[in-house]
């Protein structure tokens, strides 16, 4: 195992120096906000405010594909939320979501409006609003199962692998090794999963695999932390293949594209307030607009 330096930990902790890593400039260990400013709110139903990762684009999937359904009512503006630059501690997001993180959701369709945050607890809201992607027979409990798996599960990929494989100031074997088993663990619980079912919760897609689809897929993929060939993902076929259904569905290609701000220019609309912003609003056109 490699050599880290000694650390014996002071009796009381305290908060004198950056922690380091990616995400140092952000990272501090009170809540609450830093500064005040409201949110937008646009003319539909639906006020998000976000960001494309992970947990982000779960909740742009699931309304995009709600509104491929017909359920005119899930019309939403995305608003983008710039995590690296501590949008998430202004007033207005702490207002919407106390923990400061994306994604929260506004719902202004009734006489007040409903905040609603954390990732799952969104999805099993717009889930339940309109009577969608979550089923009603016995697969029901199979459904939620695999969803609190995720909520469960996510941390040690993206707080523990991610982190200690791909932003922390230095590799910590011990850290990695940690890390790697149990996400290695973790994908062959999916494998084994679809092994027998298509889909997480059994034959129809779910708001489970809207969920899980854009941590696991994405490491399936190689695209999470770059870590594809470190973790073999490769040899977790049914994974692999699960995937591969999901991202093809033309709802899950524009939920990737709402409030990215990375990747190819073309797939990425920094905020959707209508259908159309697909079409006109992505960056490679509004840059070349400016061009012109
Ligand atoms: N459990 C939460 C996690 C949300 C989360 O970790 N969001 C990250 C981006 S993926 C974030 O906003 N980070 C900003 C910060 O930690 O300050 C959920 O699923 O909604």
């Amino acid at each position: 195992m490699t050599d880290t330096p000694e650390y014996t930990p002071p009796a009381v902790w305290t908060w004198n120096k950056e922690s380091g890593g990616r995400f140092a400039n952000i990272n501090r260990p009170i809540a609450g906000p830093t500064h005040d400013k409201d949110l937008p709110v646009g003319r539909h139903p639906l006020q998000l405010y976000s960001l494309a990762t992970p947990n982000g684009i779960k909740v742009t999937v699931m309304l995009e594909e709600l509104l491929a359904l017909g359920h005119a009512g899930a019309e939403y503006d995305a608003w983008l939320i710039r995590i690296n630059d501590g949008e998430q501690f202004g007033s207005g997001f702490v207002a919407a979501n106390p923990n400061s993180k994306i994604p929260a959701l506004v719902d202004h369709s009734g006489p007040r409006p409903i905040r609603v945050f954390e990732s799952g607890a969104i999805l099993l809201y717009l889930a339940e609003k309109f009577g969608a992607f979550l089923p009603t027979d016995e697969t029901r409990a199979e459904c939620l199962s695999w969803l609190f798996w995720q909520m469960g599960s996510a941390p040690y990929l993206g707080g523990g692998f991610g982190h200690f494989y791909a932003y922390a100031p230095s590799k910590i074997e011990y850290a990695i090794d940690r890390f790697a088993m149990e996400v290695k663990r973790q994908l062959d619980v999916l494998d084994r999963r679809l092994a027998e079912a298509e889909y997480l919760a059994g034959n129809a897609y779910t708001i489970a695999d809207m969920a899980v689809w854009p941590w696991y897929g994405g490491l399936a993929k190689g695209v999470l932390y770059g870590a594809g060939e470190f973790l073999d993902v490769q040899s977790y076929r049914n994974v692999q293949r699960w995937t591969d259904a999901i991202g093809a569905r033309a709802a899950v290609r524009r939920g990737r594209m709402v409030n990215a701000t990375w990747g190819d220019p073309a797939n990425q609309l920094y905020e959707r307030h209508d259908a159309t912003d697909f079409d006109t609003k992505t960056q490679d056109k509004l840059q070349a607009e400016v061009a012109e």
